[in-house]
């Protein structure tokens, strides 16, 4: 509601300090008891606050929620998470960000949820997505380019991911081309990057975003457990998920303001400084079948370079790459 959101905001403003209820009341324009009221309803929510007599209230800790509201205190951006569409269950946030997309929600609209009944990445392979331990979430973006460069994007988005993670929990994360954010080696984001497009124009890219964030090695199902961790476990404790979806779409809408403006040269900088496989051996699997060689780097276009044993060189759109 409302006053809570008001509320909220006084909080927030107080910065941990107490507010007395008298000024609450005022502030809100309600009663005492009203606001009695509301911050038994902040308790229930999760937020922990403490009350001393003549002092009033103060938070102690907000809970680790990823709700509009909780996106919404202290978002920095201009147009990125001003429309926020958060559900507690869905099967895809995919899958509603496409259909709010096709009917026509503005850019910058996000979708997120606590959990994920099918998440999906790449070729419908299943992203595992458990209740409240990471972030699930589509952005909508409506970049004016032809749709053969829209996987640049997965890669702007990939930098932005980075450049948030690594501020957030000093955390440096790899990058392995295309769309895989790994820690020690091992997998913590998936990037899909999908598309509703004309031939020659982009109407809509939805960007799908799953980070592992408070997930235990337990918790991992038996076949990822090797390839996946997530950023508790590399940091060595919890980390609120609200001020990281913030920073990420704050960093985002930085490159993509940037790659509008100056096109996709000046984010492949950036993207090579967190770039693993380059200079390496790799196997890449691509629908067409299977290559062996040196990646060599990426294109201005943002495709793969691979140079094979016979020294020619290919270039790859799409494809699984191993070390
Ligand atoms: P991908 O095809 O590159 O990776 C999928 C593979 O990753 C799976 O086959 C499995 O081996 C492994 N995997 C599954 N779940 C996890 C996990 N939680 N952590 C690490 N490894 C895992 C990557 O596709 C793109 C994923 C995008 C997910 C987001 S979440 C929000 C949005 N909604 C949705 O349905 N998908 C996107």
């Amino acid at each position: 509601s409302d006053t809570r959101k008001k509320l909220l905001e006084l909080f927030a403003e107080a910065n941990g300090e107490f507010l007395s209820g008298q000024k609450i009341s005022e502030q809100l324009g309600c009663s005492r008891a009203a606001v009695w009221k509301h911050i038994e309803e902040l308790r229930k929510e999760g937020f922990e606050l403490e009350a001393v007599r003549r002092l009033g209230y103060r938070i102690v800790s907000t809970p680790d929620k990823v709700t509009a509201n909780e996106i919404q205190l202290g978002l920095k951006t201009e147009k990125l998470g001003h429309a926020i569409h958060f559900f507690d269950e869905v099967d895809s946030t995919q899958r509603i960000a496409a259909r709010l997309a096709y009917e026509g929600a503005p850019e910058g609209t996000l979708v997120v949820a606590e959990e994920q009944k099918a998440g999906r990445g790449r070729l419908d392979r299943k992203w595992f997505s458990p209740k409240g331990t990471g972030i699930w979430m589509s952005l909508i973006l409506r970049p004016p380019i032809p749709p053969q460069q829209a996987p640049q994007l997965t890669l702007v988005a990939a930098v932005a991911i980075s450049q948030a993670i690594q501020e957030i929990t000093g955390l440096v994360p790899d990058i392995k081309w295309p769309n895989d954010i790994l820690l020690s080696g091992k997998k913590c984001v998936g990037i899909l990057t999908e598309l509703q497009a004309d031939p020659d124009r982009v109407h809509s890219v939805i960007i799908g975003i799953g980070i592992n964030v408070n997930q235990t090695v337990e918790q991992f199902p038996e076949d990822i457990r090797s390839i996946a961790t997530s950023l508790a476990i590399e940091k060595g404790g919890r980390v609120k998920r609200a001020p990281l979806i913030q920073e990420i779409l704050f960093r985002l809408e930085r490159l993509y303001k940037q790659y509008l403006e100056h096109g996709f040269r000046p984010i492949k900088l950036l993207w090579e400084g967190y770039a693993v496989s380059i200079g390496k051996p790799v196997t890449a699997r691509t629908l067409g079948g299977v290559i062996r060689g040196i990646a060599r780097g990426i294109t201005d276009d943002g495709l793969l370079i691979l140079e094979d044993e016979q020294k020619n060189i290919h270039y790859i759109h799409s494809a699984d790459i191993q070390f």
